[in-house]
């Protein structure tokens, strides 16, 4: 085993003379490595003088940003290093979490937190006149994921580090993350996120470790030196993938794991080429094209099949990551064999799916092993997780395209098809239909690659997100694949990172919980439900509710400063931040909304419990019923924050660019959470997560996680309505008409008219009728089924409200009762049932 420390992020097996490092330059780094405020603000000044060169009269509040940035990274560098020796020394198991997205949220706050030094950089801060808040709002968030997925990934991160667990999260650098959102006139406009124009202090270049990546091309048969039929790969363009890696600190521990991703430029080689036959614009063009690679990151349109692009950048980051799996291998000395022992590869959703004939490809053609080995291996490797039920959104390739990107894989997905195929046949005899339908290729019409079923087939693991999630794949979505290999399939609830999610965005909460129960519910969330003793503590509910109302008033004056709208912090804030898709329903709460509007224009002294209804969230740009939706919205608000019979009672407000920084200070100052997606739609949600830890209830539907949280928090606790996803599927099955509860309504027949009448678009009955013609036609998301149990829901919400005592105990039952959501204990549970992985001791060695 090496003695290099730094050889599981280098790689490299070359002596690395830290003991050359005399015992003076060693002291020296404390002054990158301390902790106490002196020695940080010493650092900092140093930092804007030699890595800004800045002194403070010039300084702009990005140098100041910068200049902190890299302090808290020192900090991180010392641990990281530490923690890449260790790994490498001990040869630890790894997890490798292949991602094509993940959604970090700003780097700064989280690492304060981590390092336990936040308190002392933000006095250190303000004794040289600086904010610590502004600081933070100065970081361009690396936006590089479209919503759950993404950070469900990143929270997996935090928790994996933060637990010890050896692990290295793979992805793209995409030059431009999800798209910022403005609203004009109250439609969303679309800008590109720049988040690397000012530098990122986060990250660092590995160039030393960059791999090639082939594209395109055909196959070439030949045989081998020991007489066996083999396949060459010949491709028609290479390119180079570049890898950049982040920290990822735990919390109270020295683990810092790696965040790895990869750019797309092109090969040197490939330049010179064309620049020696004096086609210097071809050698720029072709650097163009390789760019494009990772220049963006996809919005989730459903409609994001066929995208050349798209597959390309799966390729891309898959091989990128399986060749430098294999060097680490190597550099540790560890034979090939021991691939699936070294690593455990968790494929979040299906975007990483093509590993599974990436790595069979390499071992096979690289590295000349025997079909029956590469499958052992590789099957041990990889575990899936599904994140959806749309059936829509289930990825597929078609066989031209994916043929002509990558002829040599479409080879071997033929051979494990056929393979596979024949191990159905033994279990299932006579049994055609089932062939068809499992088959890795869906011939019913043109043909396609089904990626899911490469994942099931390739993974000796499969699993859902939520119970509810899990057990839908099993009788519907996956039931083939349920039924051929039972043993593969586990549940795993989602969880989300309380460090992230409380700590940081909700300082004073944070703080009350540890003044009563201690601070050790941070990295054990259970622990939470020790407040169960003070939920009838007066004492403690005052505390509770004036934190809720400190974070309300917050939020309320960023709404004035960006919207111009004034809200009452007194009134019950109703909240549901998410993307926009008609299966979330936004436009559901928008019918209770037009529903109230009406009912006070009916009779404007009727008594009426003050809302601000606040949404937040972006439509993938060609998402036309989701984008008209977010219109809707904005006009509803128009009209309603300024009638005067209103009296200020409604008010309707959309939050623009919704992103995890709002995100951070938008959950704390909820009342109301809503989750009110179609059962059976939402493969779990890990906002109603979010929410509820920081005491806000739900009302929400059976669907996804809400059924666990309404199990762990009571059902007292929580405000259900709605069709039950079999109700659903009943309904489905024997024809639904939207229309029979538009006639038999009449408040919803009222809310409906409203709109359909261009009552809130200047007359205009135009513009909304593609969605009241869609509800009143087919309203596929059973918006009018469930909207009566809706409003009964929303007006006991309203009721229970008016009772601030009880409305509060039930507020800190929310919270205490939210211990099973902790990524940490996601992460316990892949750890355990399927990555089979331990915990690793990572000791400071260095000063
Ligand atoms: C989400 N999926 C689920 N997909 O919708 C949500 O219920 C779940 O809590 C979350 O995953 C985490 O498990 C999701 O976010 C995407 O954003 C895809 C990105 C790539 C294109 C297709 C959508």
């Amino acid at each position: 085993m090496t003695s290099n420390p730094s050889a599981q992020i280098h790689g490299s097996s070359s002596e690395l003379s830290l003991d050359a490092i005399d015992l003076q330059d060693r002291c020296e780094l404390s002054n990158r490595t301390g902790m106490d405020s002196e020695t940080l603000k010493r650092a900092f000044l140093n930092n804007l003088f030699y890595v800004q060169g800045k002194f403070p009269a010039l300084a702009t509040t990005n140098d100041y940003y910068m200049a902190l940035a890299y302090t808290v990274r020192d900090r991180l560098l010392q641990r990281w290093i530490n923690t890449a020796a260790t790994y490498t020394e001990l040869g630890s198991r790894t997890v490798a979490y292949f991602s094509a997205e993940f959604l970090m949220g700003p780097h700064l706050g989280n690492n304060l937190i981590n390092l336990g030094i936040y308190d002392q950089v933000e006095q250190g801060m303000a004794e040289l006149g600086l904010s610590l808040d502004e600081l933070q709002e100065e970081e361009e968030e690396p936006g590089l994921g479209n919503g759950g997925l993404g950070r469900l990934a990143a929270c997996y991160l935090d928790s994996l580090a933060t637990l010890d667990i050896p692990s290295l999260g793979y992805g793209i650098r995409y030059e431009f993350g999800i798209f910022d959102q403005d609203i004009r006139d109250g439609w969303q406009v679309e800008r590109t996120d720049k988040w690397l124009s000012a530098g990122n202090p986060w990250e660092i270049a590995r160039p030393e470790w960059s791999v090639e990546i082939k594209l395109g091309g055909h196959t070439e048969h030949y045989t081998d030196d020991h007489g066996n039929y083999r396949s060459r790969w010949v491709p028609d363009q290479v390119v180079k993938g570049i890898p950049y890696d982040t920290p990822i600190l735990g919390y109270q521990t020295n683990t810092a794991n790696t965040l790895r991703l990869w750019t797309a430029e092109a090969p040197e080689s490939f330049d010179f080429r064309s620049f020696n036959s004096g086609d210097y614009l071809g050698a720029v063009y072709e650097k163009m094209i390789s760019e494009n690679i990772s220049k963006v990151l996809y919005p989730n349109d459903d409609s994001s099949q066929g995208k050349q692009l798209r597959l390309t950048q799966q390729f891309f980051f898959v091989s990128c990551s399986l060749q430098d799996m294999i060097r680490i291998l190597h550099g540790q000395n560890l034979p090939l064999e021991n691939f699936h022992k070294k690593f455990a590869v968790q494929l979040n959703d299906t975007h990483p799916a093509i590993s599974v004939v990436e790595l069979m490809r390499l071992l096979i053609d690289h590295h000349q092993m025997d079909w029956e080995q590469a499958w052992t291996i590789t099957h041990q490797t990889f575990a899936y997780t599904n994140h959806t039920l749309l059936p829509e959104a289930l990825e597929r390739w078609p066989i031209e395209l994916f043929g002509s990107l990558l002829p040599r894989h479409l080879e071997l997905i033929y051979e494990i098809n056929q393979r596979f195929l024949d191990e159905v046949r033994i279990k299932f005899p006579d049994d055609e239909e089932r062939m068809i339908r499992m088959s890795l290729i869906d011939e019913s019409g043109e043909r396609y690659v089904r990626m899911a079923h490469l994942a099931c087939v390739g993974s000796h693991a499969i699993n859902g997100v939520a119970a509810l999630h899990t057990e839908l794949l099993q009788k519907d979505v996956l039931r083939d694949f349920y039924e051929m290999y039972p043993h593969k399939f586990t549940n795993k609830t989602n969880g989300v990172t309380p460090r992230r999610f409380m700590v940081l965005s909700n300082s004073q909460l944070s703080k009350l919980i540890t003044s009563k129960i201690g601070d050790s519910w941070i990295k054990n969330l259970k622990e939470l439900q020790q407040l169960e003793q003070f939920v009838d503590d007066a004492g403690f509910q005052v505390e509770w509710r004036r934190i809720k109302q400190h974070s309300k008033t917050e939020l309320a004056t960023y709404i004035q400063n960006n919207n111009n709208i004034t809200v009452d912090p007194d009134s019950l804030f109703d909240i549901q931040a998410k993307r926009f898709h008609e299966y979330k329903r936004q436009h559901l709460s928008l019918l209770h909304i037009v529903t109230l509007y009406n009912r006070i224009k009916a009779n404007p002294d009727i008594e009426i419990t003050p809302r601000t209804f606040i949404f937040g969230g972006k439509a993938a740009p060609g998402y036309f019923m989701a984008k008209l939706i977010i219109k809707l919205i904005n006009s509803v608000g128009n009209v309603v924050n300024r009638d005067p019979d209103v009296r200020g009672r409604l008010k309707v407000v959309f939050l623009k660019d919704y992103n995890v920084k709002l995100a951070q200070r938008i959950y704390p100052a909820a009342d109301l959470s809503e989750q009110i997606s179609t059962a059976g739609k939402e493969a779990s949600g890990t906002g109603n997560m979010k929410f509820a830890l920081n005491g806000a209830l739900t009302i929400g539907t059976l669907d996804g996680a809400n059924v666990e949280i309404r199990e762990e928090v009571g059902e007292e606790n929580f405000f259900l309505f709605g069709l039950t996803t079999e109700e659903v599927y009943h309904k489905r099955a024997h024809g639904y008409r939207s229309r029979d509860y538009y006639h038999t309504n009449a408040e919803l027949k009222l809310a409906i008219d409203r709109i359909a009448s261009g009552f809130f678009s200047q007359g205009d009955a135009e513009l909304f009728r593609p969605l009241v013609d869609d509800l009143l036609n087919q309203d596929q998301y059973f918006l009018f089924a469930d909207y009566a149990s809706y409003i009964a829901c929303q007006d006991q919400v309203a009721a229970v409200y008016k009772d601030q005592t009880k409305w509060t105990r039930m507020s800190i039952l929310n919270a205490a009762r939210m211990g099973k959501f902790s990524s940490d204990r996601s992460i316990e549970d892949y750890c355990r049932d399927i990555w089979k992985v331990e915990p690793v001791n990572v000791e400071l060695r260095q000063c």
